[in-house]
């Protein structure tokens, strides 16, 4: 008869801490057996993320809100959408955590410990929006590769930190600088450590911007570690890819950045519109700037059934990327007459503004919902999908709720 060999003392001990409480009979259990809780951890609780929440990929890890989820004026993490392209980095030591500045546009290289830029630059706290520029691919016919975003990979939490704009004067930049780079401390999926999974960036007249923060706190407090902790570039109203998590260098260039997913296709829409399907040549396409205006009925959720109500309030919130929404309207007859909602002012510039109207339904019945928000340049959203290009890149199209009045 073979003897049952049971776990070590260590093992067991390193268990009980990862479970986070003693295994009580622990000196039963078998060597090698995959311990039940510290298989499939559960996502939503790994980062503090409400279960309604809806994973799209676990490697990398990408979870998306839905629009009644979003109801909150400012995001709170539980409803925050995450978006990885490598793997999250381990074992953050804030202490020895560093940003090096370097690049063929900086005077001299400098690296700086978090401590330092926490004291030596003033903070500064905005609500900005970040929206993934592959927000809505899932609509896209013929369909494009990547994750299948519904209408939930936006989000609009406070976020403190320093202006990017006081270090790089603190750093010196020479004249040639045309753009800023990131670098980050999380890894490729290949494992590769010579790899990036992203690096990307923005023009120098996005980095001067009052609102570009290298931020440290998201709504109050340190960034959760799926968002970026300790250390993140907020590029508000730009597609967040731009938005570099743990972030540990920054690259000022005398070109176009040229980090992963900055060329060929990646966050690039053709220059020219093009028919669905077709092949786009990487020097046709064109990198994506500042996001198109949307909006979001957040409430009520759509497939509602309302009991004999004659009049409803709905509510949600609209962007325009480096824009102002102007006009935020409604439609309850399929797009045939529309009806403007009172629309609010943002907190700041680059944060999402708040929508309500209130309806007054003819009678019981099936309704649709559509909402349409127009920037300060009056270019509207479309009630259909916008341009089809490679990437399902910058669906902006009308958001549209289903109501049954009973
Ligand atoms: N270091 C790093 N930064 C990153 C990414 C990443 O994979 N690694 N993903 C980018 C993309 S594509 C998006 S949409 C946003 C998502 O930010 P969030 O996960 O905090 O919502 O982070 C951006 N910054
Ligand atoms: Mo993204």
């Amino acid at each position: 008869m073979q003897r049952r060999k049971f776990i070590s003392k260590t093992m067991l001990a390193s268990l009980a801490s990862a479970i986070g409480t003693d295994i009580v009979y622990g000196n039963m259990l078998p060597a090698q057996y995959p311990v039940l809780a510290l298989q499939d951890p559960d996502p939503f609780a790994l980062f503090s993320k409400d279960s309604q929440m809806v994973l799209l990929n676990d490697r990398p890890w990408n979870m998306e809100a839905q629009a009644h989820l979003l109801d909150d004026k400012v995001t709170p993490n539980k409803y925050m959408f995450i978006r990885n392209n490598g793997i999250i980095p381990e074992n953050i030591d804030v202490n020895s955590w560093t940003l090096k500045f370097d690049g063929e546009s900086v005077r001299q290289e400098k690296t700086y410990t978090l401590a330092e830029l926490k004291s030596k630059f003033p903070q500064h706290t905005y609500q900005l929006t970040l929206e993934c520029g592959g927000n809505g691919r899932s609509e896209f016919d013929p369909p494009a590769k990547g994750n299948q975003w519904t209408i939930g990979a936006v989000g609009c939490a406070r976020w403190t930190g320093i202006r990017l704009k006081d270090i790089l004067e603190d750093v010196g930049v020479k004249n040639d600088a045309v753009y800023i780079g990131y670098h980050a401390a999380d890894t490729h999926l290949s494992g590769d450590p010579t790899k990036e999974p992203i690096s990307r960036g923005v023009p120098m007249a996005k980095a001067l911007q009052d609102e570009t923060l290298i931020a440290f706190q998201m709504n109050g407090k340190d960034i959760p570690l799926a968002h970026g902790y300790p250390l993140r570039l907020i590029a508000g109203g730009w597609p967040a890819s731009a938005s570099g998590k743990w972030l540990n260098g920054i690259s000022v260039r005398n070109k176009v950045h040229d980090g992963t997913k900055m060329t060929g296709t990646a966050y690039r829409v053709p220059c020219e519109p093009v028919a669905p399907g077709e092949k786009v040549k990487d020097e046709d396409m064109c990198i994506i700037e500042s996001m198109p205006v949307k909006s979001l009925i957040t409430y009520p959720k759509s497939g509602a059934t309302l009991k004999s109500v004659a009049s409803l309030q709905i509510r949600g919130h609209a962007w325009a990327g480096e824009l102002e929404v102007s006009k935020m309207e409604y439609s309850i007859d399929f797009g045939s007459t529309w009806q403007a909602c009172s629309l609010e002012k943002p907190t700041n510039r680059l944060a999402w503004q708040h929508f309500n109207a209130t309806i007054n339904f003819p009678k019981k019945g099936y309704y649709e919902i559509w909402a349409r928000a127009t920037d300060s340049q009056k270019m509207a959203q479309p009630m259909l999908l916008p341009g089809w290009n490679p990437k399902g890149y910058l669906n902006n199209a009308c958001h549209r709720i289903a109501i049954k009045i009973t």
